[in-house]
């Protein structure tokens, strides 16, 4: 434990260099138009990686178009779906050869422990670019009996430039959820990336050129929101348009899109997800998912998620910055019932004072530091918001050692739901317990969110579980686990927790126009 202590004091040397800090547009890197550069941070210390290229409007101006060009009259919606298919396999094989630089300079920029960005994330990653890749010579239309002498089918076709706008949380994975996609449908693309990890999204797309894309096909614009992401939600020239980030944001692009072009918007957005434990549940095994689901823990032998690459693949939020409380559809809210309210906290008390918080390059390491000072602040105004209003805080609330952003896994029992801390979405290493009497009270107020992410359901009674599965209003029911995802499961939120969902087949919906082809029929006895 001291070991650990100090390895926040005296951060270890990450075991990677920087190679990309420009732009990536048409397949070079190049500086942004202004020559502007921003500042990468590492959370360890708050002390500066490296700096940048700075993009904003013109530089979106400039990827939009080498996407527009790469769509119009390159090869990518032209090649054989196979071809495409076999470049995309080709991106998984190189990803897997490049793990443990990559999740290196993940961790250094993120300040999620390497291990989960190396077995977990990358895994993950790799995983849903050979899922994409079996997609792409899959996808096609129908032909449809429709009334009278016609034939009548349908084309499934690419949507042409999608805009994605990604979030810090977990940035290599995300770059590919969303590519993964788009390109198995044919589309070109322009990623912005978000301005506290700038970082693997480079590395990352370079091995998709490596592999065989053409230029222009994905392009990646580092550069802050405001700038460069507001000019690709608001592009006229962008056909489609995907964001993962918080609920306003979510809001504004939205709007954007509105007074633009119209494009279609899928969003991923906060979530504030009930875990519910009933009155018969495991106790000892709910405390330990409930802890996962929240906190993220990897080294436990009850954790689904063990050092396995396909348990890994298995469960990839868990790996993420996860690990800090980082997650969209972290189990937030969690509603023990009454009659096992004492034990469950007592339990989960003494879960989180032995969770293990230090350099995220430490091995036995399960938490490293929260991404950045804001994130930080804001962590530690929610904790002071749940003690003022009445919480009782069980352990935790203080930042640890002197240096970056580390805060102590902190867990407050005796939330109510009109605290600040049972509302907003935390994004921090906070667990909140409240206590339940009944199914249908829980249900209610599970339900009584501004989200719709995801929830939780720890019983050992089937009519209890599907009861409350289908009374929760929200995109994933885990019952009895946590944080498994799947390449093929869908994900995505009710409520304000988004639009759409991303993932599985229902992922293709969002990169396809459909376009109906009516012929007559000279013949149709025929
Ligand atoms: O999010 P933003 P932030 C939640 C979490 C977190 C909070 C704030 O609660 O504490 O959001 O994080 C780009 N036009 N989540 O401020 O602003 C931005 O550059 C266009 C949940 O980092 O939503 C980045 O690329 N784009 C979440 C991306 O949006 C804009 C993951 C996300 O940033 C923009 C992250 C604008 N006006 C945060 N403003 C999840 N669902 O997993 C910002 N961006």
């Amino acid at each position: 434990a001291t070991a650990v202590a100090a390895s926040i004091e005296e951060p270890i040397t990450p075991p990677v260099k920087v190679k990309y800090t420009q732009l990536l547009i048409d397949g070079r890197f190049v500086d942004s138009a202004s020559g502007k550069k921003f500042k990468t941070y590492d959370p360890r210390t708050g002390d500066v990686i490296t700096e940048v290229a700075e993009g904003d409007a013109e530089d979106i101006n400039r990827a939009v178009s080498a996407a527009r060009k790469a769509f119009d009259e390159g090869p990518w919606p032209r090649m054989t779906a196979y071809e495409r298919s076999k470049i995309l396999l080709r991106f998984a094989d190189l990803l897997e050869q490049h793990t443990e630089e990559l999740a290196a300079l993940e961790s250094w920029d993120n300040g999620k422990p390497y291990e989960q960005a190396a077995k977990i994330e990358l895994g993950f990653s790799t995983r849903l670019a050979r899922y994409y890749a079996g997609w792409a010579d899959k996808i096609h239309g129908l032909t449809v009996p429709a009334d009278g002498a016609h034939h009548v089918q349908t084309l499934h076709e690419p949507i042409g430039v999608a805009g994605q706008i990604i979030p810090w949380n977990c940035p290599i994975l995300m770059f590919v959820w969303k590519v993964g996609p788009a390109l198995a449908c044919g589309n070109t693309i322009v990623v912005k990336t978000a301005e506290q990890t700038p970082l693997t999204a480079f590395s990352v797309a370079k091995l998709l050129h490596e592999a065989g894309l053409p230029d222009g096909v994905v392009n990646v614009v580092s550069g802050y929101g405001p700038t460069a992401g507001a000019a690709l939600a608001s592009h006229m020239n962008v056909d489609k348009l995907a964001f993962t980030g918080s609920t306003g944001t979510g809001k504004l692009i939205l709007e954007m899109a509105a007074k633009s072009n119209l494009k279609p918007v899928t969003l991923e957005l906060g979530g504030k997800s009930p875990f519910i434990v009933c009155k018969d549940a495991d106790i000892d095994d709910a405390v330990e998912q409930a802890h996962f689901a929240l906190f993220y823990n990897q080294s436990s032998s009850s954790n689904p998620c063990d050092l396995m690459m396909v348990d890994a693949i298995r469960c990839y939020e868990t790996s993420t910055s996860l690990s800090q409380g980082q997650a969209c559809c972290a189990g937030s809210r969690t509603y023990v019932h009454e009659s096992v309210y004492d034990e469950f906290v007592e339990k989960a008390k003494a879960r989180a004072i032995k969770r293990v918080v230090g350099d995220p390059f430490r091995k036995d390491v399960e938490q490293g530091p929260q991404v950045d000072s804001e994130q930080f602040e804001k962590v530690m105004r929610y904790i002071r918001s749940g003690v003022e209003s009445g919480a009782r805080l069980e352990t935790g609330g203080e930042r640890l050692g002197s240096k970056g952003y580390y805060i102590r896994p902190t867990v407050f029992s005796d939330v109510k739901e009109d605290m600040l801390i049972a509302q907003d979405e935390i994004f921090g290493p906070v667990q909140t317990i409240f206590k339940f009497k009944d199914l249908e009270e829980v249900a209610r107020k599970a339900n009584a969110s501004k989200y719709g992410l995801a929830a939780a359901v720890f019983t050992k009674d089937i009519d209890t579980a599907n009861t409350l599965s289908r009374a929760l209003r929200v995109g994933t029911v885990w019952v009895n686990c946590y944080h498994i995802v799947d390449a093929a499961i869908p994900f995505g939120g009710y409520k304000m927790s988004g639009h759409g969902r991303e993932k599985g087949i229902y992922s293709l919906n969002n990169y396809l126009q459909v376009k109906a082809v009516v012929t007559p029929l000279k013949n149709p006895a025929w």
